[in-house]
């Protein structure tokens, strides 16, 4: 695999309107980032990737863009964002933006000027189809409920899509001016020192057209969009042309937010000469997901599902590219609550998930929080609860019959708003993240679950990442942690996660997921202990005893 500037590096996910108020009026903020730059390099990481922070009214919290080339003022100012930049650099540190291209904001300007003359030039930014006998052009559902297609303000007679929130108008990805203003954008900010961009929803750019219907799938007469999805074709074409004229030139890094790849595009996608650098391993992320909605998917992944998912992820991109492994987002439960059950929970099983996700194959992304093992909030109820997202699933758990308790628990679990919950920084007011009133609650967990408290304590979940991200920069051992083979060991053996990583070196990465201790047969004679998550190692000449949620990795 030809060698990039970003395969040996650490990153970070930032949700800033949680991360850090540096002025009190409950709302991160970027002066607040570049207070926390000397925290999270101590914490070994190299790439910061930052949720939206352009103007927006934060319909969707920020993935609703009135203007790509503003910050908004509850974030900060641009001088804010230079200097961001600037700080970052003197570190070795580099800075991402999320780039939102499948829709924009219904505030921006071009829509506006599409509602004043929709079949002007800019009319032809968006997807806007007359209104036939009342009717809509298909029956895709929205990811947030409802149908896709909302009355043109001004026009009647007219609608337009947005397959997300009615406040974010989809982009006519057909049209040359909507791709020529895009890459515009992108240049701006590479020139301005990005080290490169997180792709929102880019396979959505693509529609199957012309409109049309596909087959209902709920009592509610709609589509999921993944079924036109999966018929989309040509989006090679977009994406091609949008890294050759803005990510290549400048050696950006960039990761897509890939669902719905086909296995075929693995090698276009993220190969040597692919659309982006990585993307997202979202295996996992899915497993268990209905397509009735979260009321009926599974709060839960158990250690073997869990173990098949990251195991086929890693044999399907082998040396493809190097794909961005995960745990939580912004998006998502937070990892330690969707992939280890609540009886379960304690230091040894976060660290033990902490180790075998980061010592796979791939660009390890640290989202906010995970690192001190923060987890799901307790929701009093549907009224604490900011996510549109999850607003919608509530309803779709009602209209299926579920009763408000039991609707409003199942959805919780999956709630974006978990893992938005303020960063934990003490165990003082709001968790020292604000002085003023946050936004959004913060967990009360934070008195026994925050960074001041384990930066002291060598034995926390924290250190523990921090060990991680040692091992994959120290210079013995970072070629194989990076390039290595990945290997199965022992897979079909019930709740052991264990595999190599065979480069210049050989080592093997053994997890005891589950509680019951357990003897594993060595491969081989054990030359050096890299990793232990826990006080103890009990080795002999061709066993080793783990104990509950024990993780190790071993040079053999
Ligand atoms: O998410 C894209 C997306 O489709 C999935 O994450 C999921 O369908 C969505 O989160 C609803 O549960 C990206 C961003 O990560 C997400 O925060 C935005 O809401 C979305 O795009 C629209 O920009
Ligand atoms: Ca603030």
């Amino acid at each position: 695999m030809k060698k990039q500037w970003w395969h040996d590096k650490v990153a970070y996910q930032i949700y800033p309107k949680s991360f850090y108020d540096s002025n009190g009026d409950g709302i991160g903020d970027l002066p607040g980032i570049i207070s926390k730059l000397d925290y999270l390099k101590d914490l070994g990481v190299d790439i910061v990737w930052l949720s939206p922070i352009y103007k927006s009214p934060l319909a969707d919290e920020g993935y609703d863009i009135a203007d790509y080339y503003s910050i908004d003022p509850r974030f900060g100012t641009m001088e804010d964002m230079e200097r961001l930049i600037e700080e970052a650099k003197k570190r070795d540190m580099y800075i991402l933006m999320d780039l939102v291209v499948n829709h924009c904001s219904d505030e921006h300007e071009w829509f506006q000027k599409a509602c004043q003359d929709p079949d002007g030039e800019y009319g032809n930014f968006f997807y806007i189809e007359d209104r036939k006998d009342g009717g809509t052009p298909c029956n895709w559902r929205s990811y947030f409920g409802g149908p896709v297609w909302e009355p043109l303000p001004g026009h009647p007679d007219k609608q337009y899509l947005h397959v997300f929130h009615k406040k974010q108008p989809d982009l006519n990805w057909e049209n040359p001016r909507v791709r020529e203003e895009v890459y515009k954008n992108i240049n701006w900010w590479l020139d301005k020192g990005l080290g490169g961009f997180r792709i929102d929803a880019i396979i959505n750019i693509k529609k199957k057209l012309p409109f049309r219907d596909y087959p209902v799938d709920r009592a509610d007469g709609l589509s999921g969009i993944d079924h036109m999805l999966a018929e989309a074709e040509g989006i090679g074409e977009f994406l091609g042309e949008m890294a050759e004229k803005t990510f290549r030139p400048h050696n950006a890094f960039t990761v897509g937010e890939v669902f719905n790849e086909k296995p075929e595009e693995i090698a276009d996608f993220i190969g040597e000469n692919g659309y982006f650098s990585s993307m997202f391993d979202f295996a996992e992320t899915v497993y268990g997901k209905s397509d009735r909605g979260w009321y009926d998917s599974s709060a839960y992944l158990n250690p073997e599902e869990y173990k098949s998912c990251i195991f086929s992820t890693q044999k399907k991109i082998g040396d493809t590219g190097m794909i961005s492994n995960i745990i939580e987002n912004h998006d998502e439960p937070r990892g330690v609550s969707h992939y280890i059950c609540p009886e379960d929970l304690c230091d040894a099983s976060k660290k033990l998930l902490a180790g075998v996700y980061f010592m796979l194959k791939g660009l390890p992304f640290i989202y906010q929080g995970q690192e001190i093992g923060m987890e799901n909030m307790k929701f009093n109820s549907i009224e604490d609860v900011d996510d549109v997202s999850t607003l919608d699933e509530y309803q779709v758990a009602l209209n299926a019959g579920l009763g408000e308790e039991e609707a409003f628990r199942r959805v919780a679990a999956f709630s974006r708003d978990n893992a938005r919950t303020p960063m934990q920084w003490t165990d003082g007011k709001n968790a020292g993240f604000t002085e003023g009133t946050p936004w959004l609650r913060v967990n009360p967990n934070c008195s026994r679950i925050n960074v001041k408290d384990q930066e002291k304590n060598a034995g926390s979940v924290l250190s523990f990442y921090k060990k991680l991200t040692a091992l994959r920069k120290s210079e013995e051992y970072k070629e194989t942690v990076v390039y290595g083979e990945f290997v199965p060991y022992l897979e079909q053996e019930k709740n052991l996660i264990g595999y190599f990583r065979e480069g210049e070196k050989k080592l093997l990465v053994l997890a005891n997921f589950q509680k019951a201790p357990r003897e594993v047969e060595l491969p081989g004679i054990v030359k050096k202990v890299l990793l232990n998550n826990l006080e103890d190692l009990t080795l002999n000449d061709n066993r080793i005893h783990l104990d509950s949620w024990q993780f190790v990795t071993l040079e053999i």
